[in-house]
C-alpha cells in the first residue's frame, strides 16, 4: 500500500478517511504501507523509518519544507483537490508546484522500488501520487500496479482546465487498474481520458490511452462494521428532552458546513417548536490550515455558529455545539449511537465514511436517521437515507424535519436496508475485490499466456482463489488473463 500520509499507529485519533480505509484493508493482507511520516526535514537524503505494530508494518520517510509547500499544500491540495471537487474557483495554478509534485513522486519511486519483491502487487492511493506508477516503471518494476482515487472525479470540463492535465492523463494510463468510488466517477474519468489524450473505450471494456490499456472500475470504499456495532449506549439518557444531531467532518470547504449551519438557523426560525429540543453537535477538526481557503472556512463557521447561538440561544440551551478538534476514535461509536440524527451534507465527496459509521452504530430496534447529501459518493449506495441537496436551503430544512419527526417503524425499515448495504460492502469486500481485480489487470498487461508462477503465487498470498472451469487446464488463464 502506498499513500502520501502514513498513519501513526500510536496516535490516539487521526481524522481522515483514506488512512482509515487503508489501515483496515492492510490488516487483512500481508503487506506494508509506504509513504510520508508527517515530518518535515530539510534533507535530500532522507532516512527511511521501518515500524511494525501487530499486523501493520510501515516504511516511511520525511518530506522537505519545499516538498511540503509545493507538492502537498501546493499542487495536491491547492490544485488537484479543488479541481477534482469541481471548485475551479479555488484552484491556485502557481508555477513551480507541478515540478515539485513530480519530483516528490520520483523520490517516492526511488525509495520504494528497491523494496518491491517479485510477487508484490502495488496499490497506490490518492491524488498526491498520480505519477508514481510511471516513475516505478522507469525503475524496471513490472508488478501489477493499481491506483485508487478516494476523492470524486469532477466533470472532464473542470479537469482539463488543469494546465498539466495531459500529463495527469498519461500518468493514469500507466496503471493496470484505476479504481474510483462511484459509477459517476467512472463516467467522468473515461470522459476525461477521451478529451485529454483521445482515450478510447474498447469492446472489452478496457480503456486504451497513451499506448497502454487499463481497467477502470468502481470500488466503493467501506468500513469494518464490527468496529461500530457493539455499543451499549442508550440515546439521550442524560437529557431525554434534547435530541442530538451529530455532524462529523474534517474542516473542509467541500463538506458543506456553512450551508448546514445556515439551514440549521433557518430550521430554528421556521419551526420554533423544535427550539430547546435539539442541539447540533458539529465536530470539525482543522486540516491543511496553511491553505488560504481553509482559513476562510474556519472564520466563516465561527461567525455563523456565533450568530445562530446568539440569536436563538438561552441561558440553559446552546443550539450549536461547534467543536474544532477531532473526536477520539474509540468514542465515535457511542456518540453516533446516542445521536438522534446524523447530518452529513458535503457539496461533493468521494464516498463519506461517516455516513456508514453512523448506520453501523445504531440500535436496530430504535435507530437514528441518516440525512445524506445527494452529492456524496455514499448516496449511490445508501438510497434509504434521507437524501438532500445541500445547495437548497429548503430541502435541507425539510430533510431535517423529516428526520426528526420520522416514526419508529419507518426508521427501523430504512435502517435495516442501510445496514445491509454497509455490512455487505464493507472494508474487507473493498480490499478483496480491488486486489483481485488488480492482479487480473496486471496479468492482462503481461500477456495472454498461462499465468506465471509469480502471478499465481501472488494471488494465493493475497487470498484470491482463481476459479477453475471443470476439466479445463486453461481455466486459470481464462479468468486471470481475460
Ligand atoms: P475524508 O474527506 O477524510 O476522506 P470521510 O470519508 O468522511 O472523509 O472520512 C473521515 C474519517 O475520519 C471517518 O472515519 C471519520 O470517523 C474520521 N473523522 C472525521 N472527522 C472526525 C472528527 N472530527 N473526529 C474524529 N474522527 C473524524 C476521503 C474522501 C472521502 C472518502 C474517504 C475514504 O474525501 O470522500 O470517503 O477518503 O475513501
Amino acid at each position: 500500500m502506498v499513500s502520501n500520509r502514513v498513519i501513526d499507529f500510536s496516535a490516539a485519533s487521526q481524522a481522515g478517511g483514506v488512512s482509515v480505509a487503508i489501515y483496515d484493508a492492510l490488516a487483512r493482507h500481508n503487506g506494508f504501507w509506504f509513504g510520508w511520516n508527517g515530518q518535515v526535514e530539510d534533507t535530500e537524503t532522507p532516512e527511511m523509518m521501518v515500524s511494525r505494530d501487530g499486523e501493520h508494518a510501515t516504511v516511511t520517510m520525511p518530506l522537505t519544507a519545499a516538498d511540503y509547500n509545493d507538492f502537498y499544500l501546493g499542487y495536491s491540495n491547492s490544485v488537484l483537490w479543488p479541481v477534482f471537487h469541481n471548485r475551479l474557483d479555488l484552484a491556485q495554478f502557481e508555477a513551480g508546484y507541478y515540478s515539485r509534485y513530480v519530483a516528490v513522486n520520483k523520490k517516492f519511486a526511488a525509495h520504494l522500488a528497491p523494496l518491491i519483491e517479485p510477487n508484490d502487487a502495488i496499490w497506490i492511493h490518492d491524488y498526491h501520487l498520480f505519477p508514481l506508477a510511471l516513475e516505478l516503471r522507469k525503475h524496471g518494476i513490472e508488478n501489477p500496479i493499481g491506483f485508487f482515487l478516494h476523492i470524486p472525479v469532477g466533470p472532464a470540463q473542470a479537469l482539463i482546465a488543469i494546465p498539466e492535465h495531459r500529463e495527469i492523463a498519461r500518468a493514469l494510463s500507466a496503471y493496470d487498474l484505476v479504481g474510483v468510488q462511484t459509477h459517476r466517477d467512472v463516467r467522468n474519468l473515461i470522459d476525461f481520458l477521451q478529451q485529454s489524450v483521445f482515450g478510447r473505450l474498447l469492446p472489452s471494456g478496457r480503456i486504451r490511452a497513451c499506448d497502454a490499456e487499463l481497467d477502470i472500475g468502481c470500488f466503493p470504499v467501506g468500513i469494518d462494521p464490527n468496529d461500530f456495532s457493539d455499543s451499549r449506549v442508550v440515546r439521550d439518557s442524560e437529557s431525554p428532552e434534547t435530541s442530538r444531531i451529530i455532524g462529523i467532518d474534517r474542516l473542509d470547504y467541500t463538506k458543506g458546513l456553512p450551508q448546514k449551519f445556515r439551514a440549521f438557523g433557518k430550521f430554528l426560525e421556521v419551526f420554533p417548536e423544535h427550539r430547546r429540543r435539539i442541539v447540533l453537535s458539529q465536530f470539525a477538526p482543522p486540516t491543511r490550515e496553511s491553505v488560504e481557503a481553509y482559513a476562510d472556512i474556519r472564520a466563516e463557521l465561527e461567525a455563523l455558529s456565533g450568530a445562530i447561538n446568539g440569536r436563538y440561544g438561552e441561558l440553559d440551551w446552546v443550539p450549536i455545539n461547534y467543536i474544532h478538534r477531532p473526536m477520539p476514535r474509540h468514542e465515535l461509536r457511542d456518540v453516533y449511537r446516542s445521536s438522534r440524527v446524523c447530518w452529513v451534507t458535503p457539496l461533493m465527496d468521494g464516498m463519506n465514511l461517516v455516513s456508514k459509521e453512523y448506520v453501523a452504530s445504531q440500535d436496530p430496534a430504535d435507530p437514528g436517521v441518516l440525512i445524506l447529501s445527494k452529492f456524496a459518493g455514499a448516496a449511490e449506495q445508501l438510497h434509504d437515507a434521507v437524501l438532500v441537496n445541500p445547495y437548497d436551503p429548503n430541502d435541507m430544512v425539510q430533510g431535517l424535519r423529516q428526520a426528526l419527526e420520522m416514526p419508529v417503524d419507518e426508521r427501523v425499515a430504512r435502517h435495516e436496508k442501510l445496514a445491509s448495504v454497509v455490512c455487505k460492502s464493507d472494508s474487507k469486500a473493498w480490499g478483496k475485490t480491488y486486489i483481485s481485480a488488480l492482479v487480473k489487470a496486471g496479468r492482462r498487461r503481461i500477456g495472454k499466456e498461462q499465468p506465471s508462477a509469480r502471478v499465481t503465487e501472488a494471488m494465493k498470498r493475497l487470498g484470491v482463489e482463481p476459479k477453475k472451469k471443470a476439466g479445463s487446464k486453461k481455466s486459470v488463464a481464462a479468468h486471470v488473463g481475460g
